[in-house]
């Protein structure tokens, strides 16, 4: 079903799962798990050995209201966390928004970058893609942290994130960054609430209409807890909507999502075979 291609990422013929290894002590969804680097690489083959097609590391929280880590303590983080898991002959992606790390990162072996700011952030950021040559995931975003949340205003949420990223598709090309080289990403929960994040869900078709290969992170995020909320009304906590994170990622693969980024592969490795499964006798 998933056609799409990204250079020098194996295509599988169906939806990628990308595991989460955030090497943060204060990170969204699993803060402090994987903050010593052993820690962190051990995981990371875990996460291999579920099912996962690419590992992220990322060494600085984006959860909302979260402060920027320094250059030093970002690359500190994630450095040798890369370079251990590439030496393993793990497809590995770096979650950074600074061209530095970015660098480092392709040079210790990643083969992807996933900029959840997609080259706002950073100015030099595209330049750095453009030259290594791997795919980039250009995620929509309005801002750091602190003030996503109050730019969570739309009128129309699919037609603005897509006219968003397409501006940023213009840009990056612009920088020297390839066609083939751009995944996209709507970038549920940042600068969107869970109504913006429902929309974006229902809306995948018109954002794969940008013509690029688009993944998705939903998993154990603020919008899958509020719909689990108990009677009262107290979300659901992270880690108990591992179930609804399953049923995004069958819904985003059946709509023909080329990633999915989540935190308990295994699971969500086994519902990405299903919906292709689905999709292969379907044609
Ligand atoms: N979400 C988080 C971090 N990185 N990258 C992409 N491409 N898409 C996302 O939705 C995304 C991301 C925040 O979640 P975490 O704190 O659970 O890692």
């Amino acid at each position: 079903m998933t056609t799409w291609s990204a250079p020098g990422i194996p295509a599988r013929g169906r939806c990628l799962v990308m595991g989460v290894v955030n090497v943060t002590p204060d990170s969204f969804s699993d803060g402090g798990l994987c903050f010593d680097p052993k820690a962190a690489v051990r995981h990371g083959l875990e996460l291999v050995e579920q099912g996962a097609d690419i590992v992220d590391v990322g060494g600085e929280s984006t959860r909302p209201g979260a402060a920027r880590v320094s250059l030093e303590e970002e690359l500190a983080r994630v450095a040798p966390v890369i370079e251990e898991l590439s030496r393993r002959g793990v497809t590995v992606s770096v979650d950074t928004m600074r061209a530095e790390v970015a660098q480092a990162a392709v040079e210790a072996g990643a083969r992807l970058v996933n900029d959840v700011s997609g080259g706002l952030a950073d100015p030099a950021m595209p330049r750095v893609v453009a030259a290594s040559g791997v795919p980039y995931v250009v995620m929509h975003w309005r801002g750091h942290s602190h003030t996503m949340d109050s730019r969570a205003v739309y009128g129309d949420v699919v037609a603005e994130v897509c006219e968003e990223l397409a501006k940023r598709v213009a840009s990056v090309l612009a920088e020297g960054v390839a066609e083939e080289q751009i995944v996209l990403d709507p970038g549920l929960g940042f600068s969107k609430n869970a109504e913006h994040n429902w929309a974006l869900l229902a809306g995948l078709e018109r954002l794969a209409g940008l013509g690029y290969p688009l993944i998705i992170g939903a998993s154990r995020k603020r919008f899958l807890g509020r719909l689990l909320a108990d009677p009262g009304g107290t979300p659901r906590p992270f880690r108990d909507s591992d179930d609804a994170t399953l049923a995004v990622t069958a819904l985003a693969a059946a709509a023909g999502a080329w990633c999915v980024r989540v935190h308990d592969v295994r699971p969500n490795a086994d519902a990405v075979r299903v919906a292709a499964a689905v999709q292969r006798a379907r044609s």
